[in-house]
């Protein structure tokens, strides 16, 4: 069986982050390994949440596991905290990457034109170095700015993402990806770019009049998924990308529905479809 580890925060309530990641990759048949960079009582959304850090614990875990001699078929950062969580981050890949195994990073750290209330503009470029380690890098067009010190957009034309996608490749990973990207009315969508084939690849569906937290979590581990159980890598964000749009789609037409986090739960049989 294919093993990841999945290095990112728990926020108790409300579905992002370790909360979707371990559910989604079990269901994908991939074992999850853990390291929970800290205990959030809800991700930060909320008007009110609680934190404890465990920046102290993360040593110790993957000082164990080399001991052990475990190793990964993948690696997935999400959120995380700190410079010192983005520092032990690349002593992690350092320790545990292999030819053969996929390191995906996602710069978890804004949307929609504003960084996440725990974080600045230091700590997005910071990101970009670690993003610089990767095989995989899936920012949204807002933390792609911020890393890159480019110009945020709201609309855009295609030489726009291709310039930014061209600078994300830049940092180093051989697939920058780009989600969140729309060129039309009512259309969203997934572009990316492969340097070592210099290839290009938009994937786009029917945005619905919607936006939902954790979204982006979901997004990065069926993609992680997906590339550790060896789907091409245009497949991988093809699947991802569905199933995101559909976890958005039963949310939003269940009247009632929490607004903190999709129902990724629901959705899961369709995943399983996707995969078959
Ligand atoms: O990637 C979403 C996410 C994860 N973890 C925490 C968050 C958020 C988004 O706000 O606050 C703690």
């Amino acid at each position: 069986m294919k093993r990841i580890v999945t290095i990112q925060d728990i926020s108790c309530v409300g579905k992002c982050s370790l909360t979707v990641a371990l559910p989604i990759i079990s269901a994908m048949g991939v074992e999850a390994a853990i390291i929970p960079t800290a205990v959030l009582s809800t991700h930060t959304m909320f008007p009110e949440f609680t934190v404890k850090d465990l920046t102290s614990e993360i040593k110790p875990i993957t000082a164990h596991w080399k001991r052990a001699g475990f190793g990964f078929d993948g690696i997935y950062t999400g959120y995380l905290g700190s410079f010192e969580q983005i520092d032990l981050m690349k002593e992690l890949f350092a320790d545990f990457k292999t030819e053969d195994n996929i390191i995906l990073v996602d710069p978890a750290m804004a949307d929609n034109g504003k960084l996440y209330p725990a974080f600045d503009e230091a700590y997005a470029k910071y990101m970009a170095t670690l993003c610089a380690k990767a095989d995989m890098i899936v920012p949204n067009v807002t933390e792609a700015c911020f890393m890159l010190g480019a110009e945020y957009k709201e609309s855009y034309d295609e030489a726009y993402i291709k310039e930014l996608l061209g600078g994300l490749s830049a940092l180093g990973a051989r697939y920058a990806v780009l989600t969140g990207v729309g060129f039309k009315e009512g259309k969203t969508g997934v572009m990316g770019y492969d340097k070592v084939n210099d290839e290009y690849f938009y994937f786009e569906q029917d945005k619905l009049p919607c936006a939902y937290h954790g979204t982006g979590d979901i997004f990065s581990s069926t993609c992680m998924g997906a590339m550790t159980l060896g789907l091409d890598w245009k497949k991988a964000l093809t699947v991802a990308a569905k199933y995101t749009a559909e976890c958005i789609r039963i949310t939003f037409e269940t009247p009632g529905s929490n607004t903190y986090g999709v129902d990724f739960e629901r959705a899961v049989p369709y995943l399983l479809e996707l995969l078959k």
